[in-house]
């Protein structure tokens, strides 16, 4: 028996009496694309009510009272990040990644509580009244901010993705990782991000003309550091004290961290203590032995730090069943480090044919961008693909091509075309194209 609100589409061009008639609107079936074809409109039937019921418990009375922090409704506990599995007595614990459940999640900002989480040693809780940010190194004059201090300059809020250099890195070997879509995508989240910017405070110390980079370093337990081109740093980068208008989660940096927009999750230092002004880059630990990337010849490149053009379709996904034959929105995210998505293409049949997906409006730089296309689903076998196109014209590459550019050895900067398996019998299985 149907169960009401379900999307369900009677004869196509024909709606039912008394059914909705949405706008003429493109329409992708099995392969091909329908321009203009007319839907037969979202019936709700009466059968399977429960006005029976009626009126439920939550009307008879009032309801509990106010609470100084909200939480998800108790119904949607099942909504968390996707945690590591390691086994007990892992010798380097706090090190290691959550994902955010990207198949969960509609819009394109991430809620605070499910930001994926990227730490090479832990979640220090910091006191604010304790901790200092440093500026030295090819400045006329060293200075040091107390976090009292960063919070009266003047902000500016920004929508950024945050991307880890490393997320979808299963696609290199091709292995699709068990479990839900988030857990091959879902190292990347999307917030609003206030703060100081950076320029505001190296021009406040007077950076010397010689100085061409900049080394950013936490003061977590692994003390990540990172180098950064200074023209960049001068541009849009955020000395960042706010997340989605409450301040930073301990595990996104509390109390200060860099956000670098378009560029890899490594370089948005969390849990940010120093700035130091170098005429060149610093070679770190982490830039060295990490964040390179292995070609097969065995050179590596090095300091590749935009991210690059990239989207997964979040429905269907796997971690989602579908329900019955008929109208289904493809819905997905869109990317890229270098500004804004211009296009999202989404294929049926894997990648023979494609249509254009909406792009939902706003669709920001260096942020997420949702795009959806309905789509009927005929109920056998299809293969959904998206491909992305950016505003200088990069489009997201084939796995071959990807492959036969940087080769198998490498872990970061995968972005290929990603694909997902609609079974006959509406198991959904995201895989690797
Ligand atoms: N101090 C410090 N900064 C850090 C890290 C870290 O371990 N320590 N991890 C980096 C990595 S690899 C990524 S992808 C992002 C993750 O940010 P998030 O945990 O807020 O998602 O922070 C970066 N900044
Ligand atoms: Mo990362």
């Amino acid at each position: 028996m149907r169960r009401r609100h379900e999307p369900h589409i009677t004869d196509e061009g024909t709606p039912a009496s008394g059914a909705i008639r949405p706008h003429r609107r493109t329409f992708l079936t099995q392969g091909a694309l329908l321009a203009g074809a007319t839907v037969g409109g979202l019936v709700s039937q009466t059968s399977g009510s429960r006005a029976a019921e009626f009126p439920p418990e939550w009307r008879r009375r009032p309801g509990r009272s106010f609470v100084a922090y909200g939480t998800p409704s108790p119904f949607e506990a099942k909504v968390g990040r996707l945690l590591p599995v390691r086994p007990a007595g892992h010798p380097t614990p706090g090190a290691g990644a959550s994902f955010t459940p990207l198949e969960q999640l509609h819009g394109i900002i991430t809620p605070n509580g499910l930001h994926y989480e990227r730490s090479h040693s832990g979640v220090p809780d910091i006191d604010p009244a304790r901790h200092e940010l440093i500026v030295h190194g090819l400045v006329r004059r060293p200075l040091v901010f107390t976090v009292d201090a960063l919070l009266r300059y003047p902000t500016v809020s920004r929508v950024y993705f945050l991307e880890c250099t490393g997320n979808s890195l299963a696609g290199f070997p091709a292995t699709s990782p068990a479990g839900p879509l988030g857990r091959m995508h879902g190292l990347i989240s999307c917030a609003e991000w206030t703060g100081v910017p950076l320029a505001t405070l190296l021009d406040e110390a007077g950076v010397d003309p010689r100085a061409r980079w900049m080394l950013a370093e936490g003061i977590d337990g692994s003390g990540m550091s990172r180098s950064l081109p200074l023209d960049k740093a001068m541009d849009d980068v955020l000395v960042a004290l706010y997340q989605n208008g409450e301040r930073l989660r301990p595990e996104q940096g509390y109390p200060v961290r860099l956000f670098v927009p378009g560029f890899e999750g490594n370089l948005s230092v969390k849990w940010l203590h120093r700035i130091k002004v170098t005429e060149g880059p610093t070679y770190t630990k982490d830039e060295t032995s990490k964040y390179t990337d292995l070609l097969p010849d065995g050179r590596a490149l090095q300091f590749t730090l935009r991210m690059d053009v990239k989207s997964t379709i979040t429905r269907p996904a796997t971690g989602l069943t579908m329900q019955g034959p008929g109208l289904y929105e493809v819905s997905g995210l869109a990317w890229s480090g270098t500004g804004r998505i211009r296009r999202v293409e989404v294929s049926a049949d894997g990648g023979k044919s494609w249509a254009d997906a909406t792009l939902q409006e706003p669709v920001l730089p260096r942020a997420l961008t949702r795009f959806r296309l309905p789509w009927k689903w005929p109920g056998g076998p299809a293969i959904l693909a998206s491909r992305a196109t950016d505003e200088r014209g990069e489009v997201q590459p084939t796995r071959e091509q990807l492959v036969a550019a940087r080769g198998l050895r490498s872990v970061n900067h995968y972005n290929a075309i990603s694909i997902c398996h609609v079974g006959g019998d509406g198991q959904v299985t995201s895989a690797w194209a």
